[in-house]
C-alpha cells in the first residue's frame, strides 16, 4: 500500500511559534546593530507597513507587503527599513510558506515581546500583493508637525486620542538616524527595552531646541543625549493628549494594556481575516 499523500501544508499555531522563535534567536544573535538590537527597526517596519491604512477607501495597511517595491520602499518615511526587511530574509527562506506580510507583522510582535513589552495577540492571514497596491507617499506622520497633524494621520486610520498617545510610547525604543530621517539620537536611556520611560521623560525632563544644522528637534537640557521630535512634544502641549501621557507615566500596566490593544488593531488594519482567533506566542524568556 502506498503512503497516503499529504494534503497541502496548512500551518498551525505551532508553526508560527517556530517562526517567532527564529526571529527571537536572530535578534539575540545579531546584537551588533545600533544599540544592540534589531528590535526597534523591526517594530518600525511592522508599523510603517500597517500605518498606510486609509479607513475611508480601505486601502493600505499590512496586507500586501507592498513596501518591497520601489515606489513605497523609496518613500522618505521608509528610509532605513531595508535593514529590517533584509534581517527577515533568511527567516522567510527557512519558512517559505509564510507570506512577507504575515512575517513582517510577526517580526513586530516578536520585537515588542522580546524587548520586554506586553504580549501582542496575533492573527495570520495576510497575502502578498503586487506593485499596483503600493500606497501614495505622505500617509505616514511627519515629525516636524503638531497635534493637528497627528489627529489627521491617525484619525484616517480610525484611531482616537487615547490610542494615538499609547502608540507613541513605542518611542521608548530605538533612535533617529541622520542618514535616514535627518533627526538624531534616542528618546530614552534604554532604547532596547519597552517601558513607560518615554512618557516620564517627556514630563520630567527640561527640553530645549537643539542648536545644530539639522531639522528642528528637542534635546534634554541636563544631558543633551536624549531627543524628542516636534510631534513628541505635541503630546504634552495638547491638553487631552497630555492627560494620557500623565496616566501612562504613572502606570506602566495601563500603558502596556492600551499599547497592546492599539498595536493589535494597528497590525490588523485592512486585513481580510478568515478567523476570529488570535494567538499569543511564548517569548524566549517565558
Ligand atoms: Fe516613530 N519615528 N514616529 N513610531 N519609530 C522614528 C523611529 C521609530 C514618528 C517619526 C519617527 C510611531 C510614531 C511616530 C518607532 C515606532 C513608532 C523616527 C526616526 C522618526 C523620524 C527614524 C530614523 O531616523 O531611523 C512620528 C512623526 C510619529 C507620530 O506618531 C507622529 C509609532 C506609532 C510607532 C509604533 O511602533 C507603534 C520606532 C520603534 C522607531 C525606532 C527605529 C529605529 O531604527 O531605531
Amino acid at each position: 500500500m502506498e503512503a497516503k499523500p499529504k494534503g497541502p501544508f496548512v500551518p498551525k499555531y505551532e508553526d508560527y511559534q517556530k517562526v517567532y522563535d527564529a526571529v527571537a534567536k536572530a535578534l539575540e544573535e545579531h546584537d551588533n546593530y545600533d544599540d544592540g538590537s534589531y528590535g526597534p527597526v523591526l517594530l518600525r517596519l511592522a508599523w510603517h507597513a500597517s500605518g498606510t491604512y486609509d479607513a475611508l477607501t480601505k486601502t493600505g495597511g499590512s496586507n500586501g507587503a507592498t513596501m518591497r517595491f520601489a515606489p513605497e520602499g523609496d518613500h522618505g518615511a521608509n528610509a532605513g527599513l531595508k535593514a529590517a526587511r533584509d534581517f527577515l530574509e533568511p527567516i522567510k527562506a527557512k519558512f517559505p510558506w509564510i507570506t512577507y506580510s504575515d512575517l513582517w507583522i510577526l517580526g513586530g510582535v516578536a520585537a515588542i515581546q522580546e524587548m520586554q513589552g506586553p504580549k501582542i495577540p496575533y492573527r495570520p492571514g495576510r497575502t502578498d500583493r503586487d506593485v499596483s497596491f503600493c500606497t501614495p507617499d505622505g500617509r505616514l506622520p511627519d515629525a516636524s508637525k503638531d497635534q493637528k497633524h497627528i489627529r489627521a494621520i491617525f484619525g484616517r486610520m480610525g484611531f482616537g486620542d487615547k490610542e494615538m498617545v499609547a502608540l507613541s510610547g513605542a518611542h521608548a525604543l530605538g533612535r533617529c538616524h541622520t542618514d535616514r530621517s535627518g533627526y538624531d539620537g534616542p528618546w530614552t536611556f534604554s532604547p532596547t527595552t519597552l517601558t513607560n520611560e518615554y512618557y516620564k521623560l517627556l514630563l520630567e525632563e527640561k527640553w530645549a531646541w537643539k542648536k545644530w544644522n539639522g531639522p528642528h528637534q528637542f534635546e534634554d537640557v541636563k544631558t543633551k543625549s536624549l531627543m524628542m521630535l516636534p510631534t513628541d512634544m505635541a503630546l504634552i502641549k495638547d491638553k487631552v493628549f497630555r492627560g494620557y501621557v500623565e496616566k501612562y507615566a504613572k502606570d506602566n500596566d495601563a500603558f502596556f494594556k492600551d499599547f497592546s490593544e492599539a498595536v493589535t488593531t494597528l497590525f490588523e488594519l485592512g486585513v481580510p481575516f478568515n478567523t476570529e482567533e488570535r494567538w499569543v506566542f511564548k517569548s524566549s524568556f517565558d
